[in-house]
């Protein structure tokens, strides 16, 4: 049998004496216990009232109608990291930089609850991170730390609370796997180095959006719903849950791709998801168990991003069909 692996064991283990390696795996298991209760908040259900209620009329700093879960979710992770080493904390709800405890080294970037539409119907939603080195003496300010490609990331995942809460994960040396149990109250290491098949049938996208997309996705997906005699000569399947975290964890267990293009309506130019901590960190993890993350062509980890809470067309999953959407670009 192997060997039964605890995600503080898995953190210590990798951190070993390195006081940098040490910061980054508080931040991650304080993160993963954080997840536990908002878990726990989500599988109350409609017995917790309100959850998937809109609160006030402002737009989150994303520009998305923001729900209480949203803002308890953010509230809970920011309290649980003051005992830790994170700087400063990015946050899809927070238009600026949330101070946590200014002498740290690192900072984080979360969406604190991804799948903020299904809140209310029985369906995972999740929580996205992305950790970031931070030197004061180095960083022009906090938000330099923030504004740097993907590649800079030190760590990165994100948890699920489906069937199974579980954590997907990387520290930069492949990615994964952690479940939850119930009954031991732990995260225990499930997947060692996950990694995605490069081929697949199977696609994720929202395709009521179709008469928005511009010309290379619409003959993309054509040409998939073209089947065994079109030019692709395979049968696609086709699956979309609109959390990306679920969307991600299906395709980190049997491959898949994930897309969200930009398209036609106002406002989605650049896509729905946010580079800082939707896309980098997934590309990140799916970089780390050999998948590939693009906007379409260009890899997510190396965009230079212009502001917090800009938007990029993503692409993510099975490296090959990733490649071959980049040649319909
Ligand atoms: P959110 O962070 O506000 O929940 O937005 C991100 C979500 C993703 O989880 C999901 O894949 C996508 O938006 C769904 O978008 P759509 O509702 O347009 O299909
Ligand atoms: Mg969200």
């Amino acid at each position: 049998m192997s060997e039964i692996v605890t995600l503080q064991a898995y953190l210590d283990r990798w951190a070993g004496t390195d006081a940098g390696r040490k910061a980054v795996a508080g931040a991650v298991r304080t993160i993963a216990t954080t997840g536990v209760g908002i878990a726990d908040l989500v599988a109350r259900g409609p017995l917790e009232e309100g959850l998937a209620k809109i609160r006030g009329t402002d737009p989150n700093a994303g520009g998305d109608a923001q729900k209480e879960l949203d803002v308890i979710a953010e509230e809970r992770i920011v309290t649980a990291l003051k005992g830790t080493e994170v700087a400063f904390l990015a946050s899809e709800e927070s238009e600026e930089l949330i101070p946590v405890n200014t002498s740290g080294r690192l900072v984080v970037a979360v969406d604190p609850l991804d799948g903020s539409s299904n809140i209310d119907t029985n369906v995972s939603v999740g929580t996205i991170y992305s950790i970031l080195p931070y030197d004061a003496a180095a960083h022009a300010n906090p938000a330099a730390a923030v504004m740097r490609t993907g590649s800079h990331q030190v760590a990165a995942g994100f948890l699920a609370y489906g069937p199974a809460t579980i954590l997907v994960s990387t520290l930069g040396e492949g990615t994964q796997v952690f479940v939850y149990d119930r009954d031991k109250a732990d995260f225990f290491l499930a997947r060692d180095q996950v990694e995605i098949p490069a081929e697949t049938k199977e696609y994720g996208v929202n395709q009521s959006n179709v008469r928005q997309w511009h010309a290379p996705m619409a003959a993309y997906i054509a040409d998939c719903l073209a089947g065994k005699d079109g030019p692709r000569a395979k049968d696609f399947n086709m699956r979309w849950v609109g959390s990306m975290v679920a969307d991600a964890f299906r395709i980190f267990t049997r491959g898949g791709v994930y897309v969200y293009p930009s398209d036609k309506r106002k406002g989605y130019e650049n896509g729905r998801l946010r580079l800082i901590y939707e896309a980098n960190p997934v590309a990140f993890l799916t970089e780390q168990a050999k998948g590939a993350a693009t906007d379409g062509k260009t890899r997510i980890l190396d965009i230079v991003p212009h502001h917090i809470h800009q938007r990029i067309p993503l692409v993510f999953g099975s490296k090959a069909e990733v490649e071959k959407i980049a040649s319909y670009y």
